[in-house]
This record gives structure tokens, C-alpha cells and sequence, in this order.
């Protein structure tokens, strides 16, 4: 017992001891320390500040703010992570002393089941994918993506039509709703797939999921069995799961390989780019790369959107005023059924300050994660090379240093016509992160969330239903709803009712 006790204390001391030298990396910066490197939950002491999922309580912020400038340590037993918020050091780390920062990209491979992609790689390996991807993105067709998300957006608002008549109420969970939309609009713009979301397709000859079955499943659960569950086990324990990551590979596998078949079916989409890419030119992707590229783009491309338009019904919900404010400029501006084309799309500038607004207060990735190479000068300190960083997005968009009224939904600061207009540090926004690793897909997902607000604006008032107890506490009426930090940070609990105009 006492020899048990013993060693717990002397493992308790060396821990201590570590964390301590560890600490003194980072001559003079603030900071705290826990014990505990990596732990799924919060234990005080061990893990008190930084764990996984620990995103939304915000001890980052509450560190941030109590120290002045903008700069402060985590240490973690044998490792130091610097937050920073202060804005002059994140334009250092992202823009002007960017060649010595570069993407801890172990942080994205978890999401990567099927290998390398544009998202987890790094430098050369890196650039080999973005070259290929770029052209995708900027030679988009916009009108097309248009199109595509009004239809996806009419598509489920028949669906909740439907709902409406067998129910008498629309009250949906956003969550689910609007993601099917999103996904179904990358699917056919970036990859000229139809998904069969709205109008379900039959199982192909050779499968025994739909393609949409097998990647939700594998979005949802396979990550995580990913992670936890040697190779040869995962056919025992979770055996839907592994049929659905064996599908999801072989239909993204069929995918390249029909287009690859006829080159000459969709000219300018994303899958195009990266098919061509390996058939024409030295330094291509490889099959095996393309397939970790289309499972990433689906991704990235579709749950980030339909997060951000959770957060915008939400704010409308709360904001009645807001609501009006909008219906009457997409009444005037779009055509009757909500629809605009790109130089109608300049004049919602309601609309894009309320899309720039929900970013700023509710951004889907809040914290972006960079290391340094070589020692640097940061602000006032020398941090040495190896030293994680984490650019604190969501305590930069909502600092008081940063942003007059910083809890307050106020899209009037983002309207170049309105006197709450403020111009702004390049770096006080960024959702999509800045510099060379910015979002390849931030314009994409703009004009898209613009299409299916604007439609849906126009045929619905939104709100938060009455009966529902967990939407009608104080806090959420105030806008202070719970956040769920998984891949993005999104409301933990939401339901809209849709009443018609
Ligand atoms: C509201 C929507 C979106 C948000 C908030 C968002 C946010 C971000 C952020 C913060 C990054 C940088 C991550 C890092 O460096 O650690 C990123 C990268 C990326 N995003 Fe998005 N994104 C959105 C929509 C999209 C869409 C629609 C697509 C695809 C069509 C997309 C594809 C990507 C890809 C491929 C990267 C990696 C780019 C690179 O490293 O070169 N994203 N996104
Ligand atoms: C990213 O770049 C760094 C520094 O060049 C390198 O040490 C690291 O191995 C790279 N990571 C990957 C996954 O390429
Ligand atoms: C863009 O998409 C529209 C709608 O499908 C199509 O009519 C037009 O030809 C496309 N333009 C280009 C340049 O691909
Ligand atoms: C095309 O893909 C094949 C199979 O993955 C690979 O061996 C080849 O090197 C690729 N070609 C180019 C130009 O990348
Ligand atoms: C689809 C798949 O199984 N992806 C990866 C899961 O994780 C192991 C490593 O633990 C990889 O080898 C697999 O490729």
C-alpha cells in the first residue's frame, strides 16, 4: 500500500518537475500548467485547461484575457502550446514571418482515413495538391453553384412542405436538414455526383449501402473507430462501420474511374482537375491521392456550411428584426423565388453582413494550429523552434480588444452603408484563416450560404418553438446558446420552427 502510494508520489513529482523545466522554455510569458499532455475531459490539476473537446469552455479565452498582450502559454507536461489573439503577432505567425510557421499536420490526420490531402500535408507535398485543386476553385462556375444550391434548397423545402402537411408544424433540427443540402451541392458541383438525397437512387450492382449511407456512417462513426480500434479488430466490433468505409473507398475508387472514362462529361469541377492532373502532367496526384482528395473536399465542403447556417437561424431566431430587415432587401433585390445572379449577389449586402456576422460571433473552426520551425521573436519574447501555437479565432472575433459589443448580433458592423461600420485589423476576421493555407473553399461557401438563406428568408419566418423547453430558457432567448465542439464548433441542441410567410 505504502510502496503503491510511493510511486504514485514520485510519478506525481516527476511530473511536476518536467512541466516546470518545460515552462521555463518560454522565458517570461504567462501562462498556466497542467500535468496531462492529452485527456478526453477535464480533471483539475491534470488536465484542467486543454483537452480534447475543450474548446467551448473557453479557458484559453479566460487565459487570453487576463493577460495584456494577447499572448499566453498552455504547458502540458513536456510541451509548451502558445495562444495567441493579439492581432500584430497573429499577421507574424500567419502573413509576414509565415515561412517559419507551418501546419502541425498530425492535428488533421485523424480526419484523413484514406491518406495524404490537401488538408494534412505540408510544403511540397502540399503545394502538389493545392496547384492542382486551385484552378477548381478559381475558374468556378459560379452561375452553376447558384443553380445547384437553389435547387438543393427548393429540394428541402418540398421536403419540409411534406413534413408541414402530415404534421401541421415545421419544426426541423438544422443540423440534419441543412446538411443534407450542403452535401448534396458538393457532391454535384465539385464532383458532378447526385448523391440521391432528395429523390433517393437505387444501390448500384456490387454495393450493399448507398453512397450517401456509407459516407454519413463513415463520417460519423468512422473517425472514431479509426482511432480507437486496431485494424484487425474493426471487422468484429463494428462491422457496419467497416463496410462502410470499404464502401465509401470503393465508390469514391468507381467515381475516378468514370471520370477518368470521360474526361469530356464535366469540364471545370473539382473532380476534373484532379483526374486530369494525373492523366496529363509530371508531378500529378495519384489515384490514391485523388480518393484522399475527394473524401476530404466532401468533408470539408459540405459540414462547415450547413454549421454556419445553424448559427445564422439561430441569431435570426433571436433577432426577429434582423429577419425583416433581410426579407425586405431579398424581396427587392433577387427574383421571386429568392434567386440571384453574382452581380445581384454584390447588392445583398444585408445578407453578406449577416453571413460575415455569424462568422465572426459562431466561427465553425475556432482555433487554427500552427508550429514554428526555428526560434522567432513573437511580441516581446523568443519562443524556440518546435513550439506549438494555436491562433485563438474565436477569442479574436469576440475580444473587446478587437470588436466594439463583441457578444452583440450585429450585422450593421459588416454594412459598408450603415454608421455601425467599422473598418477592421485583416486579421480581427478569420474564419477561414489567412495567408497561403486560407480555406480554398471560403468563396464557394459564401455564395452558397447566400443562395439558401435568401430562399429560405423569403419563404419562411423563423423561430424558436414555443413548446420546446431547452429553446425557451433565458439564455438561449438572450442568444447565449450551449456550444459542442466536435470537428466544428456548433450549437449543442437547436430546433427552428419554419412558419410560412
Ligand atoms: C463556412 C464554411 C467554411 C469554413 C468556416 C472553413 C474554414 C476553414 C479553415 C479555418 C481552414 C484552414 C485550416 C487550417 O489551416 O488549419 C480551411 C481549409 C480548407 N477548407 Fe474550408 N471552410 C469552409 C468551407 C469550405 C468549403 C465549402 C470547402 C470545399 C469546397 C472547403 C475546403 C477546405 C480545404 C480543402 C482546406 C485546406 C486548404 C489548404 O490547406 O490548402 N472549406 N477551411
Ligand atoms: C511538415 O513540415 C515539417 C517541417 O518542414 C516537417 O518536419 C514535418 O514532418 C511535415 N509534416 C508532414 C506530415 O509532412
Ligand atoms: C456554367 O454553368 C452553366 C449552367 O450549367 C452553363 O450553362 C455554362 O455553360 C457554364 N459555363 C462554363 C464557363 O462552364
Ligand atoms: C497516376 O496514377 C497512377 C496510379 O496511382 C500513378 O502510378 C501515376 O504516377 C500517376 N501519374 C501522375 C502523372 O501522377
Ligand atoms: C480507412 C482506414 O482504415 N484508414 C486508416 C485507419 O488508421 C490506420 C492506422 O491506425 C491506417 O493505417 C488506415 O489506413
Amino acid at each position: 500500500m505504502y510502496v503503491l502510494l510511493g510511486i504514485i508520489a514520485g510519478l506525481l513529482g516527476v511530473l511536476v518537475i518536467v512541466t516546470w523545466y518545460t515552462s521555463k522554455r518560454l522565458v517570461g510569458m504567462p501562462g498556466v500548467s497542467q500535468l496531462l499532455p492529452l485527456s478526453p475531459f477535464r480533471i483539475p490539476l491534470l488536465a484542467d485547461k486543454m483537452y480534447i473537446f475543450g474548446v467551448p469552455n473557453g479557458a484559453s479565452r479566460d487565459l487570453l484575457k487576463s493577460t495584456k498582450d494577447g499572448i499566453a502559454r498552455i504547458t502540458t507536461f513536456n510541451s509548451n502550446t502558445v495562444f495567441v489573439s493579439n492581432l500584430e503577432v497573429v499577421k507574424d505567425i500567419m502573413l509576414k514571418k509565415s515561412d517559419n510557421f507551418y501546419k502541425p499536420t498530425e492535428f488533421y490526420d485523424y480526419i484523413s482515413l484514406f491518406g495524404d490531402n490537401l488538408l494534412n500535408t505540408n510544403d511540397s507535398e502540399w503545394r502538389k495538391h493545392r496547384v492542382v485543386a486551385d484552378p477548381a476553385f478559381a475558374e468556378q462556375n459560379y452561375t452553376y453553384l447558384i443553380q445547384k444550391s437553389a435547387e438543393a434548397t427548393d429540394m428541402l423545402i418540398e421536403r419540409l412542405q411534406a413534413q408541414h402537411e402530415s404534421k401541421g408544424r415545421t419544426i426541423i433540427d438544422p443540423f440534419d436538414e441543412i446538411q443534407d443540402a450542403t452535401l448534396d451541392v458538393i457532391g454535384k458541383v465539385a464532383f458532378g455526383y447526385d448523391f440521391g438525397i432528395f429523390k433517393p437512387k437505387p444501390i448500384p450492382k456490387g454495393f450493399q449501402m448507398s453512397f450517401l449511407d456509407a459516407i454519413k456512417t463513415t463520417l460519423t462513426w468512422g473517425i472514431g473507430v479509426n482511432l480507437t480500434t486496431p485494424n484487425f479488430l474493426k471487422k468484429y466490433l463494428f462491422p457496419k462501420t467497416t463496410l462502410a468505409v470499404a464502401e465509401t473507398k470503393q465508390y469514391m475508387n468507381q467515381l475516378i474511374q468514370d471520370r477518368r472514362n470521360d474526361m469530356d462529361a464535366v469540364k471545370y469541377d473539382l473532380l476534373s482537375m484532379l483526374v486530369d492532373s494525373n492523366l496529363s502532367r509530371e508531378g500529378g496526384l495519384s489515384d490514391a491521392e485523388i480518393m484522399s482528395d475527394v473524401f476530404i473536399f466532401l468533408i470539408a465542403g459540405h459540414e462547415t456550411s450547413s454549421v454556419t447556417l445553424q448559427w445564422l437561424l439561430y441569431h435570426l431566431c433571436v433577432h426577429p428584426e434582423c429577419q425583416d430587415k433581410l426579407y425586405e432587401e431579398i424581396k427587392k433585390v433577387c427574383a421571386v423565388d429568392g434567386t440571384f445572379t453574382m452581380s445581384q449577389y454584390e447588392d445583398l449586402h444585408y445578407l453578406r453582413a449577416c453571413i460575415q456576422e455569424t462568422l465572426r460571433l459562431n466561427p465553425p473552426v475556432v482555433g487554427i494550429p500552427k508550429k514554428c520551425r526555428a526560434a522567432t521573436k513573437i511580441g516581446p519574447y523568443v519562443v524556440p523552434a518546435g513550439t506549438d501555437f494555436v491562433v485563438d479565432v474565436d477569442h479574436i472575433q469576440t475580444s473587446e480588444q478587437n470588436w466594439k459589443n463583441p457578444t452583440t448580433f450585429n450585422p450593421d458592423r459588416f454594412d459598408s452603408r450603415s454608421s455601425d461600420y467599422v473598418k477592421k485589423h485583416p486579421c480581427s476576421l478569420l474564419p477561414f484563416s489567412l495567408g497561403q493555407r486560407k480555406c480554398i473553399g471560403f468563396r464557394f461557401s459564401e455564395i452558397e450560404m447566400a443562395v439558401m438563406m435568401s430562399k429560405f428568408v423569403l419563404y419562411y419566418k423563423f423561430s424558436l418553438p414555443k413548446d420546446d423547453p431547452l429553446m425557451q430558457t433565458k439564455q438561449v432567448l438572450k442568444g447565449d446558446i450551449t456550444k459542442w465542439q466536435q470537428v466544428t464548433c456548433k450549437p449543442y441542441y437547436l430546433r427552428v420552427e419554419f412558419t410560412k410567410r
